[in-house]
């Protein structure tokens, strides 16, 4: 099938396909830059996509080309409306809220895919990095990390998780130089899984969403969770362990926890063993 609009928004636009939501940046003319709207409305797309039990990856891309031609991914944080404290929104209120959304990718029970068609550039490289998989466009994907050259800095997922996937050096690099470097270059640093010609850039993040679409559910969930526990703390521990209770809810064992105080009785462990 094809696909389906969603719904209308400003700065993004939101569609589904056969399992697959695809959500992009939609400001071209500012290299898909986000600014505070732009992250509430892809909040509203995370948890739309989260909620809907039939979605089961989640590929984050960009609109374009802009009217010159070039395409983007996203530039990061909209330096036109950086104030002392953060990025203003129309309520006058500054904000990193991109923080939140690098957290949903990262805490999200689906597959995050970053389909970067050009420009990855700042705090929209920080995404590409905490996204679970990465497709470049072989022809136009740029990475950029220009944190240091606008004095703004991603010491969190952007940069502990960059490391873990090209190395310490390397992380270093991108961080301290803010080079430029093609898709076939971040392929083989280890931070981007394909590189694949322009124009068939879209189907196949599609089809490597219809191959994830074809594994279970539960085993993609604990393994995504699995892979980040190490590196998440706690709240890695909490997340990962929120599956465990998951499971753990479907024994009997679990029902007659439950039962035992809705009927107002004592539980009858008697048939679950204390196994080795
Ligand atoms: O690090 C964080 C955070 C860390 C912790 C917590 C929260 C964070 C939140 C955000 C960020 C950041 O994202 S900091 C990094 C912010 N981004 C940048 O420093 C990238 C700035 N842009 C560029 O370096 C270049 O524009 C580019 C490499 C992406 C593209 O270069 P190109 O193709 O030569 O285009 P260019 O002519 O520079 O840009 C085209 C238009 O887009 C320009 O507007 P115009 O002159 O036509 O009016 C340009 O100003 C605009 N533009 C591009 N990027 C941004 C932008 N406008 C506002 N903000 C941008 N990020």
């Amino acid at each position: 099938s094809d696909w389906k609009t969603v719904k209308e928004f400003e700065d993004i636009t939101y569609k589904k396909r056969d399992g697959v939501a695809r959500i992009a940046f939609n400001r071209p003319e500012v290299r898909n830059a986000f600014r505070p709207k732009t992250l509430f409305e892809l909040e509203e797309t995370l948890i739309d996509a989260r909620e809907d039990t039939s979605i089961g990856v989640i590929l984050l891309s960009g609109e374009g080309p802009a009217e010159d031609g070039v395409y983007s991914f996203c530039s990061g944080g909209d330096q036109k409306v950086r104030g002392a404290r953060g990025y203003e929104g129309g309520d006058g209120v500054q904000r990193l809220n991109v923080l939140d959304i690098q957290r949903m990718i990262r805490f999200m029970s689906k597959v995050v895919i970053c389909v970067v068609p050009g420009w990855a550039v700042g705090g929209g490289h920080s995404l590409h990095v905490t996204c679970d998989l990465t497709l470049a466009s072989k022809e136009h994907a740029i990475f950029k990390q220009t944190d240091a050259d606008v004095a703004s800095f991603d010491g969190g997922f952007g940069s502990a998780l960059l490391a873990r996937q090209v190395g310490q050096k390397r992380a270093r690099e991108i961080f301290f130089l803010g080079r430029n470097y093609s898709a076939k270059e971040a392929f083989e640093m280890g931070m981007v899984n394909e590189v694949v010609p322009h124009d068939e850039l879209e189907e196949t993040a599609f089809e490597w969403g219809q191959e994830i679409l074809g594994k279970s559910p539960t085993a993609i969930r604990m393994i995504k969770f699995a892979f980040n526990l190490v590196d998440d703390g706690i709240v890695g521990q909490q997340v990962f362990s929120g599956e465990a209770t998951r499971l753990a809810y479907m024994t009997e064992e679990a029902k007659e926890g439950r039962d035992a105080f809705l009927e107002k009785r004592k539980p009858d462990w008697g048939k679950f063993p204390w196994v080795e």
